[in-house]
């Protein structure tokens, strides 16, 4: 194409498409919004569906996909969930938010409640959360309160100060037991849908407090019922080994591993994570720091793809079930990366080469590289 038709093409699509749609607009018709609903955005949603070629070959899964949701505006998916339910919030007149959070959906609710003009308030375990996240907390304005326990305590006290609040200073809870956020959720899966041009086989995801995962499954059976697509797939999530209640069946008191947003110990969405399970014939399985590690250094160095621990859950749970000749090698597979890696630089650097030092001299880098 010549330069000068290139550049009337761009014009023709500046008028008809503008800039790209809204989140909640391209898909109200699935959604609680109407008109007087705030027309909120960050630019959320809308993130990649790549196929992951080198490391689905090295697993024996050549049709292996990923979604990448580190691209949302605060870098993780919680954005499609926050942003329908801070944009509900201000059509009822709210002026404040809480959440609990293991960290993104403080990031998230920060950033949203910040562009509301609202007061936002977070809870978070002490110490335990990764260093990006609390940062875009305390950077939006958040009033961080950090407490002596874990996320499951977190979110008891949030609970507790929402249900006794002073009706003079009324607190809207923005944590995934507030249905709106799992609705928001939803539209990933149907993003994922529009991709594809259709349901994947199987569709994996990390596991924490569940509320994702029944959001994709909420997500993909409702395309299905509207005849947008006309299957569903498999669902299958991962927890890590030392946080698994949903493995085990039991809650878990001190939740440990390496993937801090899935540090949970009892699962807010529990029943509706057992049934997204259970309706689509799939799996909740555990995956060791080890297993997550590998995944997350693989997706890096052999995909560009810099994601968050929690996220390499989804692609480790993958590598397991194929080793073990539980997956149909010809089945098209969309894990589901649900933060960015810049969240936590801390494991990033101790799974990490350090740069080598050199004299400011071209000998000096040749030196330093072995060369
Ligand atoms: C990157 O931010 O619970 O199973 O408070 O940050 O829906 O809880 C984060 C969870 C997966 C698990 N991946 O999702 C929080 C929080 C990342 C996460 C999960 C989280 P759910």
């Amino acid at each position: 194409m010549r330069m000068s038709d290139v550049i009337r093409q761009l014009r023709h699509e500046q008028h008809t498409v503008r800039s790209r749609p809204r989140l909640l607009h391209r898909y109200e018709a699935f959604l609680p919004v109407s008109e007087s609903t705030p027309p909120l955005s960050l630019g959320e949603g809308f993130t990649p569906l790549l196929h992951a070629r080198t490391l689905g070959r090295a697993i024996g899964c050549p049709q292996l996909f990923v979604k990448f949701e580190g691209t949302n505006p605060t870098g993780s998916f919680k954005d499609r969930g926050m942003v329908l339910a801070v944009a509900k919030a201000m059509e009822g007149g709210a002026k404040a938010v809480i959440c609990a959070s293991t960290g993104n959906t403080a990031a998230s609710a920060a950033a949203y409640g910040a562009a509301a003009g609202m007061e936002v308030i977070v809870v978070l375990p002490a110490g335990q959360t990764a260093a990006g996240k609390l940062l875009q907390a305390q950077a939006a304005g958040a009033r961080v309160v950090a407490v002596d326990g874990n996320f499951d305590d977190a979110l008891r006290i949030v609970r507790e100060l929402v249900a006794a609040a002073d009706p003079r200073h009324p607190l809207t809870l923005v944590n995934s037991v507030n249905p709106l956020r799992l609705e928001g959720q939803k539209t990933g899966a149907f993003e994922v849908c529009d991709d594809l041009g259709g349901a994947p086989d199987y569709l994996a995801i990390p596991v924490g407090n569940a509320g994702n995962i029944s959001a994709y499954w909420a997500g993909f059976t409702a395309y299905r019922s509207a005849g947008m697509v006309e299957t569903a797939p498999v669902m299958l999530g991962f927890q890590a080994e030392g946080a698994a209640p949903l493995v085990t069946g039991q809650r878990v008191e001190h939740p440990a591993t390496v993937a801090t947003a899935i540090r949970i110990g009892d699962p807010a969405s529990a029943s509706l994570a057992r049934r997204a399970r259970d309706e689509s014939g799939g799996r909740i399985d555990a995956v060791s720091d080890e297993q997550i590690l590998d995944a997350y250094r693989d997706l890096a160095r052999h995909e560009g793809l810099f994601v968050e621990p929690a996220s390499a859950a989804s692609v480790a749970g993958i590598r397991q079930l194929a080793a073990a000749g539980e997956i149909d090698p010809g089945a098209t597979i969309v894990c589901v990366l649900t933060g960015h890696g810049l969240k936590d630089p801390d494991t990033a650097k101790r799974n990490a080469l350090p740069p080598v030092s050199a004299s400011a001299t071209v000998d000096g880098v040749y030196e330093a590289l072995g060369w």
